[in-house]
């Protein structure tokens, strides 16, 4: 009798725990496979996961260790790059095409095995081979353990926003057209807030994201840039946002009446339903932040979703509020948000002593035409890349080339200076500068170094503001400024208290950041800009962090089930 009690209590205590993780599963099926969907009043196949676009939110705690299993069922080579995911020692998993892996094709799957550790808040997956990343994306929210408060009153509700680019044309073709046209890509035909670009586009009103509030409760913007090519400004108007999070990392509380978000950032956001009777209703909208010269054009429309009250019956039939946004050439005010970001993070160390340093310039740049049908400038092949190498993706991954020991896949001679100093930033700068080399280079980086890393955006073609990502760790931006960089004065200045901990830096127009991390993390990890185009253009390099002396400090063996190209 005592006995069965006892098995029933312990039964109900499994119970209760399965009931608490069952929303948070550690095995998922991701399916590849197209979908029709209609946007802007034309119907189309793309690619989803699972037919949903955007795709599932998976769901973790902090540390969990989940397998999302890939099957590919759609026509095109794939993989799939867990975003802000530190992966500890497991490469393996991290997915960019040809880096980490081979694509998984048409008709196989890949199980991919995804290590959280010290990530908190919302980072995303994403396609990360061609351009299919367009579609295939979605949401990772990371939960606290049970039981543990966040550091700021409990939201009422939890909402992903996640914003997007949509082209009425196939993206496949898309991508196509730009690799042969050798010019810039077609513009976006919109910008999505969870999948629908709302009611300023035709076809769209019906659809239009809606987010019904409850007067005097708290709401968290899960938010998340998935836009190809796009910087974004997000507003609610007469509701001010405070940014909690970016990245997967706490950050100080910075309340602002927009905010800004680069292709490949995330920001948790709260906003309080503070709105007195009659309440009325709100758009929140997003539309571009993108200085440049007349050589780059884009896309200067404006999706919105709509924040409407709980039984407010005044509101049904008026017309929402539009929000204030910052100009589409502000960068002061783009500055004065991603500048303002502090770590919440006490653990904060400034990794001071013994450090690798590396400065590298970021730069579009321009090839001689080979067929004399380009559409780059003068009629040349616009191109980019870090430190006057424009990066060219191998045939075989560069993480099997490194294990495995095959040669002729890369080499390691990715410079720690540019080859040749200029000003930078001029307004008028030599023709002759502007053709890159074009190789496999990357950057060996010894188990536990301090990294600096410069970033230094260059008026080559175009200047621009470059969103730059790093796989495998999250960095501390300890300092950015406008122009050249300068040695002497501009460290001087570093934030070596609470700089932000990202994964992804906005690199100002023809300025400069400065970014700081320990390579604990041995492996081979992509560092890209995210922008797709400056991506495809060879904006690129890879680091590989050699092993520590202890077994534990090694890289992961491969899975059994690797696949090798
Ligand atoms: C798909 O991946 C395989 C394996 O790497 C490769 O051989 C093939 O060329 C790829 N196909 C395309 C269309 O890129
Ligand atoms: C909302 O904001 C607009 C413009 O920013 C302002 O004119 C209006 O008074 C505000 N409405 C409320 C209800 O706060
Ligand atoms: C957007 O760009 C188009 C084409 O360049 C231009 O005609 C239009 O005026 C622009 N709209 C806005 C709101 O700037
Ligand atoms: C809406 O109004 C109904 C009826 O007055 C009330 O029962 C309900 O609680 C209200 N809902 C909210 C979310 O305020
Ligand atoms: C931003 O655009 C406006 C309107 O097109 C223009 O007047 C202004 O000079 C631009 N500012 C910068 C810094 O390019
Ligand atoms: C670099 O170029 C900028 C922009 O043209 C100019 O203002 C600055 O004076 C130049 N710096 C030097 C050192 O020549
Ligand atoms: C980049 O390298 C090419 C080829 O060596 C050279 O012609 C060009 O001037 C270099 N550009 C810069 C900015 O260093
Ligand atoms: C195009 O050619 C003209 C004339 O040679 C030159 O002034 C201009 O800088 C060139 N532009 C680019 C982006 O190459
Ligand atoms: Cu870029």
């Amino acid at each position: 009798m005592l006995s069965s009690k006892r098995t029933l209590l312990t039964f109900f205590l499994a119970i209760a725990k399965i009931v608490h993780y069952e929303a948070l599963l550690r095995h998922h099926d991701f399916f590849v496979k197209e979908a029709s969907y209609t946007r802007l009043c034309k119907t189309k196949n793309i690619l989803t996961v699972n037919g949903q676009f955007p795709g599932p939110t998976l769901n973790v705690y902090r540390g969990e260790v989940i397998y999302v299993k890939v099957h590919n069922n759609g026509r095109y080579n794939i993989t799939i790059h867990w975003h802000g995911v530190k992966q500890p020692r497991n490469p393996w998993s991290d997915g960019p095409a040809y880096i980490t892996q081979c694509p998984i094709q048409p008709g196989d799957s890949f199980d991919y095995k995804i290590i959280f550790s010290m990530e908190i808040g919302t980072i995303w997956w994403h396609a990360h081979s061609d351009w299919s990343r367009a579609t295939v994306h979605g949401a990772i929210v990371v939960h606290h353990e049970p039981g543990t408060p966040y550091p700021f009153p409990k939201p009422h509700q939890e909402v992903p926003i996640i914003l997007g680019e949509w082209w009425k044309q196939d993206i496949v073709q898309v991508l196509e057209e730009f690799v042969a046209s050798g010019g810039p890509p077609r513009d976006s035909d919109a910008y999505t807030i969870n999948g629908q670009p709302g009611d300023l586009y035709p076809c769209s009103s019906q659809d239009t994201f809606k987010l019904t509030v409850v007067s005097g409760k708290r709401y968290m913007l899960r938010m998340v840039n998935a836009a190809l090519n796009e910087v974004l400004f997000f507003a609610i108007a007469n509701h001010s946002l405070t940014a909690v999070g970016a990245d997967g990392s706490y950050t100080k509380p910075l309340t602002k009446d927009y905010v800004v978000i680069s292709p490949g950032q995330t920001l948790d956001c709260i906003f309080e339903a503070n709105q007195v009777p009659p309440k009325g209703s709100y758009y929140m909208a997003a539309r571009a932040y993108s200085r440049t010269n007349s050589i780059v054009s884009f896309d200067n429309t404006t999706t919105t979703g709509i924040v409407q009250y709980y039984n407010d019956s005044v509101s049904v039939n008026t017309a929402p509020l539009f929000p204030f946004l910052p100009h589409y050439n502000d960068t002061n005010a783009a500055f004065d948000f991603l500048g303002s970001l502090r770590s919440l993070d006490p653990t904060f160390y400034p990794l001071n002593e013994d450090k690798t340093q590396i400065f590298s310039t970021i730069s579009i740049n321009t090839f001689p035409c080979e067929n004399s049908k380009c559409f780059g400038p003068n009629g040349t092949r616009l191109s980019a890349s870090m430190n006057n190498i424009s990066f060219q993706s191998p045939s075989i991954d560069i993480l099997g080339a490194y294990y495995y020991h095959i040669s002729g896949v890369f080499n390691t001679r990715f410079p720690n200076v540019p080859p040749l100093y200029f000003n930078f930033t001029d307004r008028d700068l030599p023709l002759f500068l502007q053709t890159p080399k074009q190789a496999t280079q990357v950057k060996v980086i010894d188990y536990n170094s301090n990294v600096e890393l410069v970033f230094q955006g260059t008026n080559l073609v175009a200047g621009l503001d470059h969103p730059m990502h790093l796989h495998g760790f999250n960095f501390y931006v300890v300092g950015w400024g406008f122009g050249n960089f300068d040695p002497k004065k501009d460290p001087l200045n570093y934030n070596l208290v609470d700089p932000p901990f990202r994964n992804t830096v906005l690199v100002p127009i023809n300025g400069w950041a400065t970014i700081r991390f320990r390579a604990s993390n041995p492996g081979v990890w992509f560092m890209h800009c995210h922008l797709e185009r400056h991506l495809t253009w060879g904006m690129d390099t890879v680091f590989i962090v050699k092993d520590g002396k202890r077994s534990e400090e090694h890289m992961l063996s491969p899975p059994h089930h690797m696949m090798r190209c």
